[in-house]
């Protein structure tokens, strides 16, 4: 039969090499955690999901008429997402918020242009640091650890359109497209 690839994307921001440093120098101290490699590192504006190339491209070009000026953030705390009560994620907060919910919308609206249902649940700048299978121990003496977190901070001047395959060892990311901010 006819075969319509699907691609998973999702919009995100790499932070620089320094603050990926940072914070893989974080890792351990946890049971069950599977850490963020380097290149994992990202933080999410939107996910996007399956999509097929014509959407795909759809909203690669409207990603491309986003207009905003740069800002600075910076890593700060830590948190977790549990998912049925078991613990899935853990993460680095990034702050202050505010500059990034104003990109989050303008990365939705371009999303919604290109025909894709909003996003519906709540906006929480995070950098993951780790996943779990099946949840995962100590999570609460890292958290209280890391819970005066002042990572170090960094500008904000473009976003990626990133691709998720799924390889043997978690998911891997690969940039599609490069956007910049202005000035
Ligand atoms: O930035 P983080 O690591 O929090 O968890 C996935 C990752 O988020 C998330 O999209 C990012 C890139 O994969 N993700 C995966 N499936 C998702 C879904 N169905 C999802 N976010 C929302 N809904």
């Amino acid at each position: 039969g006819y075969s319509r690839p699907m691609h998973r994307l999702f919009v995100a921001i790499r932070p620089p090499a320094p603050v990926r440093s940072a914070l893989l120098s974080l890792a351990g101290g946890v049971e069950g955690a599977r850490w963020q490699d380097d290149e994992q590192l990202h933080l999410t504006l939107r996910f996007i999901g399956d999509v097929d190339r014509h959407r795909a491209n759809d909203i690669a070009d409207l990603l491309g008429g986003i207009r905003f000026t740069p800002f600075d953030v910076r890593i700060e705390g830590v948190g977790s997402f549990d998912r049925r009560g078991v613990v899935d994620t853990l993460w680095a907060g990034v702050q202050p918020r505010e500059a990034l919910a104003q990109l989050h919308r303008k990365v939705d609206r371009a999303c919604a242009r290109a025909g894709l249902p909003p996003e519906g649940r709540a906006y929480l700048p995070h950098v993951t640091l780790a996943r779990f299978g099946r949840g995962g121990a100590l999570v609460d003496a890292f958290l209280a650890v890391h819970a005066g977190l002042a990572g170090p901070s960094f500008r904000v001047d473009g976003f990626t359109l990133f691709e998720s395959r799924l390889g043997h060892d978690g998911a891997r990311y690969e940039a599609v497209a490069d956007y910049r901010a202005d000035g």
